[in-house]
Parts: C-alpha cells; structure tokens; sequence
C-alpha cells in the first residue's frame, strides 16, 4: 500500500449544486413523515419499509440505532422520527458490499470516493482482509481472521500495545464480553466515542451530583416548570425529545433555548405522526431563545446565578442539609461583572435576567444539553456551573426537576455502565475480579486523544474498533491517518464501508457484523440484546430482517472468538456465545444494579438503574453531600480578523455516515462544504453568499488548513462560523482538548477565512 490515501472525509465537490433556502420555521410535519417514507422505499423496498419501521422500539423489537432518547411506554404503532428511520434504513439497505467489490475497487480508488459515496455502496458482506503491499481487500475465513489478531497478540510485547475501541451502538452483552476480554489480556486501552462526546459531563456531573449521570426520567418532563436547553439541536439529533418538549409545553412549561443558532426544532413543531391524524397546526416550542455566543454559556450561568441570588429563588434547606460549596460559588457569581457576562455572551443584561425570572419562579427546572457545552476547553467546568444553578435551587431528586444530558450513540451510556471505560474504578474492577476470576490492570488505559498519540509514537501493535469510524471522527484528521498507519494490524468491526477502512495499518481487516434491525441466531437459538437509553432505564432489542448475508457474525460471537484465539485462561468463551442469558447471568453478578439482571430486563419497558440523586436526592460522593464547585469564568476572546467555529451535524447525516446532502432545517442543499457565516460579518470583508473561502485554523502557534470552502449567510453572531463535521475535523488540533474530559473541542476552534489559495500556509 502507497500509505497516502486520502484520509480527509470529503464531499461531492459540486459547488453549483449548492441552494440556498430560507431555514424552515417548524420542524417535523408532513415533510419530515415523507422524508421518512421515501428515505426508507428507496433503500429498502416497500415491505422492508413498513416491516422495520412498524417494529422500532416496541416493547418485543429493536431499540432505534438513531439516538438514545428513551421511549415513552411504547404505546404508539410507530414510535419513530425521521432521523430514526433514516438510521434504520441506512443499515437495512438491499445494496451490498462483496468480495467482488473489493476487487473492482483498490483502496486507493475508494479513497478518492467522498464518505456519502461510500456509505451508499450498501452492508458489508464478508471478511476481508488488507495484506501489506496490496491494494485491494481480498475475502478471508473467519478463523484466519482471528488467528491473524491472536498471532498479533502473541506476538506483541506488552498487552498495552494494543488499544479496543468502542462505538456507542454495542450491545450491553458485547460490550461487556469485550472489556472482559480486554482485561483479562490485561489492558484497560478502551477508548471510546464517549471520549470525543458526553465524557465532559461525565466527568462534571461525577464530581458536583457522584453520579456520572442524568437524574431525570421522561415523566419528568410532563412535571417541570421550566426547561432549560442549552447547546442542543434536537429537531435534527433527537427529534424524538420534540414530543416530551410539546407535552411539557401543554402541561405549562416553559422553555428556555441556549444556542447560538435558532435550531429549527425549538422554534416550531409539528408532530410528525399528526399529520395521520389530520391535524395540520404546529405549535411554538421555546418561550425565550437565548442567542448566545459560541463558548458563552459558564458567563451566561453566572448571569442566571445572579439572578437567582438577587430574588433569592435558593432552596436554602437543601442547599444547607445536603450540599457543599455554596458560599464561595455564590462569591464567585457575586464578583462577576453583568459588563462581562454581556461581552461573554454577546446577551444584553435584560434578555438574561428575562430568563432568570423565568427560572427563579419554577418550582421544578430541567437542564438539558449537549455537544454544545461538552465540546469546549471548560466542557467540565461548564457542565458544573449548569450544576450549581440547579443545585441552588434544589432543582434535582424532585418530581419534574434535574440534570439531562442527552447522550448521543444509542447505547453508548451502556457501554460505559459495562465497563467500556479506560479510567474505571476500583469498585468496578474489583467487583469484576472476583465475579470473573481475573485480575484485572489497575493502571488506567488510553482515551481516544490519548491512542491517537500512542499509535503515532510506535507504541500500538493492534488497533481494534468495535464499531464506529475512528478516522473521521477523531480530531485532526492527519495525525489520526499517520497514527493509524504506524499500526501493525487495524481491524474494523463493521456494518458499513466507511474512510476507517482505507486508512489502515500494515495489515487490515474488516470483520462485518449484525446490526441491530437483524436476527441474531446462535446454537440455543434466537438472541436478544440489551440496551440502556439516556435516563438509565435498561430494556431489550431484537430484531427482525433477514441478516444482510450469511457471513455476517454478531459482535458478541466476534469478541468471543476473538478470546477463544488470543487467551489462555480457561473460560469457555465460545459457550457463553451460544446463549446471551450466560453473559447476563456473569453481568448480574459483576455488576452493581444488574441483580437477577435476566428477569428484570424482560420486564416490559425494562428496569431502572439506580440513581441515587433521583432516586432518593442523595449524593454518592465522598462526604454525601452534592458539590457546587467554583470556576473562573474562561477567556473567550480571540484575536482579531479570527473566527470561532463550530462543527456541527446537518440533518442527513448520522456522525460520520452521509445520508445525503442536505441540511432541510437550516434551508441548506446540496453541498455539505459551507461555512455559516453572519451576514454582517461577510459585508465586512466584501463577501457574499457562495464565495470560497479557505479555512485555517490557528492553535498553540500550529496552523491546519483546508481549501475550498462555500459561504452561506446564516443567523449566527458576529465572530462566529459553523462548518459541518466530519469535513471540517482535519482543522480540529490534537491537543486542543477540554480540561479534565480531554474531550476534543470541536465547538471553539479559531480560525482564520482566507481567498482562495492566500496565505502562507500549506494544505498538509
Ligand atoms: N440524526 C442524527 N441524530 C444524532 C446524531 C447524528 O449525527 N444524526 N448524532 C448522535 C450523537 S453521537 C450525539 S452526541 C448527539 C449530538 O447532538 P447535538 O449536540 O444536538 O449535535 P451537534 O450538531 O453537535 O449540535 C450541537 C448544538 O450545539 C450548539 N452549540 C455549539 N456551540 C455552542 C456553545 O458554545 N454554546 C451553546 N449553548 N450551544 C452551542 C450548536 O449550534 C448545535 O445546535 O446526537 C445523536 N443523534
Ligand atoms: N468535529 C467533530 N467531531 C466529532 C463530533 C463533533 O460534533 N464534531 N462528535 C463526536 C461524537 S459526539 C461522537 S459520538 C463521535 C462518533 O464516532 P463513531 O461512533 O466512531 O462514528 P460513527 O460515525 O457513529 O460510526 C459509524 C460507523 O459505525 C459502523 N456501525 C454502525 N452500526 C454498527 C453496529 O451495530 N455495529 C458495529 N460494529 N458497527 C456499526 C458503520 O460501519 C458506520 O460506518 O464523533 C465525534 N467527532
Ligand atoms: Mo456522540
């Protein structure tokens, strides 16, 4: 292999393809419910298409690979969005992938495909393997498959040398056999998508509430007096939560939007499964849209604190009986200037006190967020300052009240509750030793930043991902391409082609695997998988199709297999793949809160983990109580002539699979290189809509650059810009991670527009 092939993920260059519409002012809707149906005909035929989409999330089908917001009871026939069925249809394609595919396609071919391109070829079909020298993936058993990892391992002189990474779609059963198997080789190398996603509320929500988690239900929501949504786009990433957001609305709840975009799903919103119904009305969903600048929001918290002091809207009982910190948070609010928190936030003092009072008069607020606030060098302390403006006013372990990040990948919560993790506890590990048999490395593993560095060293003979497409997700699309070629053997467990599979080590695999949507049949039979969504609750899948071809194996039979060629030890791994129940039986004793774990799972709708905070408003922290936790507010200032950007998802993609070209919200068609600019901000340099730009970005005296740019006018403040991931990831610096989370900063990147080919600086 030449070793060069393009790494950076690219886009149908077509830039007189590019249409300009007004962004639409009311989400979902008849639009949406065609999109979905069309979507779905034109990948998988008619019948597939009522088939899969009537038996998504019911209580005896398959969770939705889209996102991990939970269902409501699972009453309604279709309890489905369109960005669902667009991720189920995506993995129910009738295209495919085979042998003689790879042989009509060198790598070097398909690197030259743009990522929407490849994801359409269709499912991966068979194992194939990638040997030094050649250029095209050639069809390999599955025993030569893992006798190549085992020979790997073997030979490989330290199990820190190899590094498993997790996607967030792994089943709780998967996942579980795959860290075990990691631990057992002796290593906690388990980076995972968490790392560049919600690790940053992990991190914040561990220290102030001891649970790395949210502390909400869904009938929260029907309860609440205000919610709050900050640095979320829901219409596109969640579209589900539009429907609690509506009913909490009807119920009297107001809502407060954070964004420095006015994302469409929180304008208006129109139920997608209404429209059966004949009802063509839609209804407003924010009360206040807080416009906020890219990395205002710890000023913005200060700002609402203030607010809460002044009208002393505290649960002073609360506050006193069952929390820390109080006094010197509420010092650090007091001395912040509103002069500040205005430049900070590009807010006038008025909108944010309109706000405050709006929240000072609730008697159960909900904060909600995403990527928006986990993405930032304060990702942590931010998510902590949300904290203590809950917190102080007793908004948590309370009917309609508490924390709610919304947590992406579909079971990516669960991978972590199992054990996905390179930082585990010792309460976790010891557990595990004495349920298990083993003894497992104490030492902490590597995150995803973390492996990229360590494969660029020479330090990684085996890079394994479970899932995902580690390539083009990963910051700094360069340094991951040279990290990943100084592997030994890379292996991709799969359901689609994707660039992961073109950027490769010396030697490569692709293992294909079942997806969610098909039956998964092992010895005993047929096999469910279980799933925990983003409030915790731990329920079933199965599913359904025909597997997209015999060759296909489920992840749990891949790890097993995997253990069965590469240890010694003397469990019978390939046994517990027979039947799920066995896996279920080892997790009910390894892990706390999985008691009897087989019988409370098929209980309909599933079961609840514990949640202290929730559950009994108490803190599993060292001195019981819940923190607040002081922070001086970031420097949010750059230099001038610089932009911030943010990277963000338009509404056809899932991460980094292309679904198409649009971005129907925001009134974007046909081409996904564009910047959104402020229209003001484009005067001022004699721009238009359309011109071509090239973008540099600017860290630590390290300049990325990446040509041929498309500008469309947008309604974002001054200063900032939003381009699309993964396109623009090459310009997101390695090290520029959040503080504690390490947690790349895909939101605050500073940057530089240039005219075409201007500037001193190469395109690497
Ligand atoms: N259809 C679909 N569904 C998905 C996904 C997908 O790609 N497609 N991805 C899944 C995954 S893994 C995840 S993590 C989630 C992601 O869900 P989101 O977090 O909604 O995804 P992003 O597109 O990254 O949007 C971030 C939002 O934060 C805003 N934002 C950016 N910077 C700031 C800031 O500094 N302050 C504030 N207040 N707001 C800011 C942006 O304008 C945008 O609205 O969605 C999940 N669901
Ligand atoms: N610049 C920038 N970068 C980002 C982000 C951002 O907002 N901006 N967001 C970050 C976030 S929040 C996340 S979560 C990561 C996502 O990072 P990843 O999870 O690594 O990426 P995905 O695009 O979700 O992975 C898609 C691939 O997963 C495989 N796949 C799909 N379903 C299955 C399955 O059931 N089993 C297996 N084994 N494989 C399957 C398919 O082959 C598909 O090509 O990206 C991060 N990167
Ligand atoms: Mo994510």
């Amino acid at each position: 292999m030449s070793g060069r092939e393009n790494a950076r993920a690219t886009t149908p260059p077509d830039r007189n393809a590019l249409k300009i519409k007004k962004p639409k002012s009311v989400a979902a809707g008849i639009p949406a419910a065609k999109s979905t149906m069309l979507h779905g005909i034109s990948r998988m035929g008619i019948t597939k298409t009522i088939k899969t989409l009537t038996t998504v999330n019911q209580p005896d089908g398959f969770d939705c690979p889209g996102c991990a917001w939970p269902d409501p009871e699972h009453s309604t026939m279709f309890e489905f969005c369109e960005n669902g069925a667009k991720a189920v249809a995506d993995e129910a394609t009738n295209k495919r992938v085979t042998p003689s595919f790879f042989a009509n396609h060198s790598v070097q071919n398909l690197a030259e495909k743009s990522d929407y391109w490849l994801n359409k070829q269709g499912r991966l079909t068979h194992p194939m393997v990638l040997n030094p020298g050649s250029n095209n993936y050639q069809e390999i058993s599955w025993n030569d498959a893992f006798d190549l990892i085992a020979t790997n391992i073997k030979q490989s002189t330290s199990p820190d040398h190899s590094i498993f990474y997790t996607s967030g779609r792994t089943s709780n059963e998967a996942a579980f056999l795959y860290q075990l198997f990691a631990r057992t080789l002796g290593t906690n190398n388990m980076p995972d998508c968490s790392n560049m996603c919600h690790e940053s509320s992990g991190r914040g929500l561990g220290e102030t509430i001891g649970i790395g988690k949210g502390t909400v239900s869904l009938e929260d929501f029907n309860h609440a007096d205000v919610i709050v949504v900050i640095g979320q786009n829901p219409g596109t990433n969640h579209p589900r939560m539009l429907t609690a957001l509506r009913d909490a609305k009807r119920l009297g709840a107001k809502i407060i939007h954070v964004n420095p975009l006015p994302e469409t799903g929180l304008v208006r919103f129109k139920h997608p499964q209404d429209y059966m119904k004949m009802s063509l009305g839609s209804e407003p969903l924010a009360d206040i849209h807080l416009q906020i600048k890219i990395g205002g929001d710890a000023a913005l918290m200060h700002g609402l604190m203030k607010v809460q002091l002044e009208l002393d809207a505290l649960d002073h009982e609360f506050i006193k009986n069952s929390t820390q910190g109080f006094d010197s948070v509420k010092e650090a609010v007091i001395s912040t200037r509103w002069s500040q928190i205005e430049i900070d936030t590009g807010l006038t003092r008025f909108q944010i006190e309109t706000a405050g009072r709006m929240m000072a008069k609730s008697n159960s607020t909900i904060a909600c967020w995403a990527m928006g606030l986990t993405q930032h060098k304060n990702g942590v302390s931010v998510i902590q300052e949300v904290s203590n403006l809950i917190l102080m006013g007793g908004h948590i372990g309370k009917k309609g009240a508490g924390l709610c990040p919304v947590r992406g990948h579909s079971n990516v919560q669960g991978d972590r509750t199992v054990g996905i993790w390179e930082r585990p506890s010792e309460a976790f590990l010891s557990r595990l030793d004495a349920a298990c048999g083993i003894e497992s490395p104490r030492e902490h593993g590597v995150d995803v930043v973390e492996a990229i560095q360590q494969m660029r060293d020479g330090g990684a003979d085996l890079f394994f991902c479970m899932g995902g497409n580690f390539i083009s997700a990963t910051p700094d699309t360069e340094a991951t391409a040279e990290g990943l070629r100084n592997v030994k053997l890379t292996v991709q467990v799969s359901t689609k082609l994707n660039r992961s599979h073109l950027v490769t080590g010396e030697t490569a695999l692709i293992l294909p695997c079942l997806g969610r949507t098909e039956m998964d049949i092992q010895e005993s039979g047929k096999q469910f998988v279980t799933v925990e969504n983003s409030m915790g609750i731990v329920h079933t899948s199965e599913g359904s199709l025909r597997p997209a071809s015999t060759h296909l194996r489920s992840e749990v039979w891949i790890v097993s297999s995997l253990a069965t060629a590469a240890l010694s030890d003397t469990r019978d791994w390939m046994d517990l793949s027979h039947n799920y129940d066995q896996i279920r039986d080892l997790m009910s004793s390894a892990l706390a809160g999985f008691e009897d774990y087989n019988v409370r799972v098929t209980t309909p709708n599933g079961f609840a983990l514990p949640n202290p905070p929730r559950d009994t408003r108490t803190f599993d922290t060292p001195d019981g109580k819940a923190h607040f936790i002081e922070h001086a507010l970031p420097d949010v200032s750059v230099p001038d002539g610089n932009y911030v950007m943010m990277t963000i998802r338009s509404h056809d993609q899932y991460n980094t699979t292309i679904y198409d070209l649009h971005d129907r919200y925001r009134g974007v068609h046909g081409n996904r290189r564009i910047v959104l600019m402020n229209a003001t901000d484009m005067i001022e340099r004699g721009w238009k809509s359309r011109h071509i730009v090239d973008i540099v970005s600017h860290y630590e005296g390290e300049n990325r650059r990446s040509d041929g740019w498309q500008l469309v006018a947008y309604d974002i403040p001054r200063g900032n810009i939003a381009t699309y991931f993964p396109e623009a990831n090459v310009l997101v610096p390695l090290n520029s991670t959040a503080e504690k989370s390490n947690t790349p900063t895909s939101k605050w990147i500073v940057c530089s527009l240039l005219e075409p080919g201007q500037g001193n600086f190469e395109e690497e």
